[in-house]
């Protein structure tokens, strides 16, 4: 460690204490690699500030001294944003430690919390005060809001209460220069110029570190109708999701597609799940209503899927008696992400495309990818509801580093080529962070890159906040 380093950490020390300080390598470990074990850094050091003083310090020390920061949340993210490159230069600001609730208005309907609580911590906040925060994802027992926000989130319920950015109303940010900039506003109506607050949702630690934000609350659903549909193709899909969100209205908050190789990936390596229909059908839905009270919610899906098997719209369904059975379902679904890793080497898209338009791109991707004449399986499943599929191609675990490197070039063009053909977007929920930085580059025009590297330039002269990832 060189001399440098060694100032910069006991002037961090003299801010966070020893307790915000992560200094040995091997206690280090789990902030430098990420979840899906794709890719790994190393950092100077890992610092925990307590609060947004403290945060604005270590921010100050970072600026005057040009150090680099990565900012990590819950170190959930599926892009590589908040791992730290290989130089040892950067240092990690995890946001762990700060994790208060603190407050919450049922009248004003909103919540305010520190940008380092656990998405699950903020949903039990809310159930608790008899209001409901819909944010929900497979990993919101360890995602946190400040990551959530940071990547503008979407998971199960977008296509009711929309992604991370319809449900923030108030954002307090650390500057790259340590200042403090207090939006903590709960208004739903605020025209006063541009809105910083969006350009910090999604901008994965670009641009500052958030610290708080204030999030809107919503009525407790007390009911729900849970059910599992199995259909020969997308179209029909598509379909049924049409039919069923003009029958059910804002009744219907996730509708989630698996492919027959997705559930085949899950009931192979997720102990305790089983096949919910007695035939595997090409493609499924898991299908979920909610209400604030039970006005015949199960009798709406039970007639609504009756029908739609008359109409041989859906092969078979199966409709949840009991919570026991909703979980088990809902367990498959949030089982997909852990099996692919279990299964094989991934090539992932994150994609969104017009839903009507799902069907066709699919048939498509996968003719192109079959005359690729790859060993790979197509892993297609995702938020069917708002038009997000996680287009997942899967080589063999054996796989060496240069044959991952080919078939992703190759794979990528192909996918996000056709992606933009149909109007689509590359990059849905996940963010971009290291993982398609280069492919944003590649699909944004000129204009818009240009524009947005002078806001980067605008916010973060230094260049000190998250380098490598998204620009
Ligand atoms: P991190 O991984 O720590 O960071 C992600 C990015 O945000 C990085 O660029 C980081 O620098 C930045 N960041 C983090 N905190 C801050 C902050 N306070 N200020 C500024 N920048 C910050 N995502 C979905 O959208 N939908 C899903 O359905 C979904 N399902 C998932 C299922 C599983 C099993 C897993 C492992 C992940 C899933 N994800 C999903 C991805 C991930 O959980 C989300 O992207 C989540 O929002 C990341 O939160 P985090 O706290 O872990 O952020
Ligand atoms: C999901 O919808 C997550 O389950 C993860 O967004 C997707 O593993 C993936 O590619
Ligand atoms: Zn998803």
């Amino acid at each position: 460690m060189n001399e440098n380093t060694q100032q910069l950490i006991a002037q961090l020390r003299s801010i966070v204490g020893d307790a915000g300080l992560v200094t040995a390598a091997e206690e280090q470990a789990s902030y430098v690699k990420d979840w899906l074990n794709k890719w790994h850094g190393r950092v100077a050091v890992v610092v925990r500030p307590a609060d947004t003083a403290q945060t604005a310090e270590v921010v100050r020390l970072c600026h005057r001294t040009h150090t680099p920061i990565v900012t990590q949340g819950g170190n959930t993210g599926m892009s590589g944003g908040a791992t730290p490159d290989d130089s040892g230069a950067q240092v990690i600001l995890s946001t762990t430690r700060m994790n208060r609730i603190r407050a919450v208005d049922p009248i004003n309907n909103t919540m305010t919390v520190d940008a380092g609580v656990i998405l699950a911590h903020a949903q039990d906040a809310a159930r608790a005060a008899g209001r409901y925060f819909p944010l929900s994802l497979g990993a919101e027992g360890s995602c946190t809001i400040g990551g959530n926000l940071a990547t503008n989130a979407g998971g199960i319920a977008v296509l009711r209460f929309g992604n991370m950015r319809e449900l923030a109303l108030g954002l307090e940010v650390v500057l790259p220069d340590g200042r403090i900039w207090n939006g903590l506003r709960g208004l739903r109506k605020d025209n006063t110029g541009y809105d910083l607050r969006d350009l910090f949702i999604g901008s994965e630690g670009s641009l500052g570190v958030i610290t708080g934000a204030v999030l809107k609350l919503f009525s407790q659903p007390h009911a729900r109708a849970t059910a599992w549909v199995g259909c020969d193709s997308l179209a029909q899909l598509a379909e049924l999701l049409a039919r069923t969100r003009a029958r059910c209205g804002d009744r219907l908050v996730a509708f989630e597609m698996m492919s027959a190789a997705s559930l085949a990936l899950v009931l192979q390596h997720v102990t305790d799940t089983r096949a919910p229909l007695a035939q595997p059908a090409r493609y499924n839905a898991l299908i979920e209503l909610a209400d604030t009270e039970d006005l015949g919610l199960q009798a709406m899906l039970e007639e609504l899927l009756g029908q739609a098997m008359e109409d041989v719209l859906v092969n078979d369904a199966m409709l949840c008696t009991n919570g026991t059975q909703a979980a088990a379902l809902w367990k498959i679904r949030e089982g997909i992400s852990q099996a692919q890793v279990r299964a094989g080497k991934l090539i992932k898209h994150d994609i969104a495309l017009p839903i009507s338009a799902i069907a066709e791109f699919v048939e498509q991707a996968e003719r192109m990818i079959a005359a690729c004449e790859l060993q790979a399986e197509i892993i297609n499943f995702g938020h069917l509801g708002d038009g997000n599929l996680h287009f997942n191609v899967m080589i063999p675990l054996s796989s060496s580093y240069e044959e991952v490197q080919q078939a992703t070039l190759q794979l990528n063009r192909l996918v996000h080529d056709l992606v933009t053909e149909k109007q689509g977007s590359i990059s849905a929920e996940h963010g971009v962070g290291q993982l398609r930085r280069d492919e944003l580059r590649h699909y944004k025009s000129p204009l818009e890159m240009e524009l947005m590297l002078r806001i980067k330039q605008a916010f973060d002269p230094n260049l000190i906040m998250n380098p490598g990832k998204l620009l």
